[in-house]
C-alpha cells in the first residue's frame, strides 16, 4: 500500500469567483452517487474528510482540499444526475461546474469517474464528449470495481473502455472497499499536481 496523500479541508464554494486562489488543482467529477468524495477520503486514508452518502446529491459546492505541502488542491465537485435537492438548486449546478472547468487556470486534470457496475451512463457519455469538444485535460476513472464479479472484470472493463472510445490501458479501476487502484491514483495525482 503507498503512502496515503495528507489531504486537509480548505474551503467550500457555491461559484467560480469566491473560490480561493490556488497553485494547481484537479477535480473529482461525475454522477451524484459515483463515489467522488468516497474516493477523495480513500486516497487519503480517512473517512471523514469530505462527506459521503446514499442519498445522491451530498456534495453541493466545491470542496477544496489541499494537499502535502505545496503540492496543490484537490476539489471535490457537487455530482451532475438525479439528486434528492431542489430544482433550482439543481439547475445551478450544471452551469456553475461547467464554468469551474473551463475557467480555472490551474486545473490540471479533470478526474472523470464512472460507475465501474453500471458502466457511463447517457450524462456521463455527454460529459466525455464536451470535456473532448473544450479540450480540456481529463482522465476516467472507474469506481467500484469490488461490485463486479472477479470472473466479469476484464470483461466489463474493456466494455466501459469502448463505450468511452477509449483504450483500457487508459482507464484507472479503483475500490474504496478493497483499496483497489488507490497506489496508481494516488501517484498520478501527486504526478498531475506536481
Ligand atoms: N461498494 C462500494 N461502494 C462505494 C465505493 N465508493 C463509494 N461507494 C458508495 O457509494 C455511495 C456514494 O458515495 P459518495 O462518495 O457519497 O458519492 P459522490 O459521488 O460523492 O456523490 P454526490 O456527493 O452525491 O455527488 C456511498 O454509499 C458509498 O459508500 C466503492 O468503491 N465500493
Ligand atoms: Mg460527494
Amino acid at each position: 500500500m503507498s503512502r496515503a496523500l495528507q489531504l486537509e479541508f480548505v474551503a467550500s464554494a457555491t461559484a467560480v469567483d469566491r473560490l480561493p486562489t490556488t497553485r494547481a488543482e484537479i477535480a473529482f467529477v461525475g454522477r451524484s452517487n459515483v463515489g467522488k468524495s468516497s474516493l477523495l477520503n480513500a486516497i487519503a486514508g480517512e473517512k471523514k474528510l469530505a462527506r459521503v452518502s446514499n442519498t445522491p446529491g451530498r456534495t453541493q459546492t466545491l470542496d477544496l482540499f489541499r494537499c502535502e505541502r505545496g503540492g496543490g488542491t484537490v476539489v471535490d465537485c457537487p455530482g451532475y444526475g438525479y439528486a434528492k435537492v431542489s430544482k433550482s438548486t439543481r439547475r445551478a449546478w450544471l452551469p456553475m461546474l461547467e464554468r469551474y472547468m473551463l475557467e480555472r487556470e490551474q486545473l490540471e486534470m479533470i478526474v472523470l469517474l464512472v460507475d465501474g457496475e453500471i458502466g457511463p451512463t447517457a450524462s456521463d457519455l455527454h460529459m466525455l464528449e464536451w470535456l473532448r469538444q473544450q479540450d480540456l485535460p481529463h482522465t476516467v476513472v472507474a469506481t467500484k470495481h469490488d461490485k463486479v464479479k472477479p470472473s466479469q472484470r476484464r470483461n466489463r472493463q474493456q466494455e466501459l473502455a469502448a463505450r468511452c472510445e477509449l483504450p483500457a490501458a487508459a482507464i484507472v479501476s479503483v475500490s474504496v472497499t478493497d483499496e483497489t487502484g488507490l497506489t496508481r491514483l494516488r501517484e498520478l495525482v501527486r504526478e498531475w499536481l506536481t
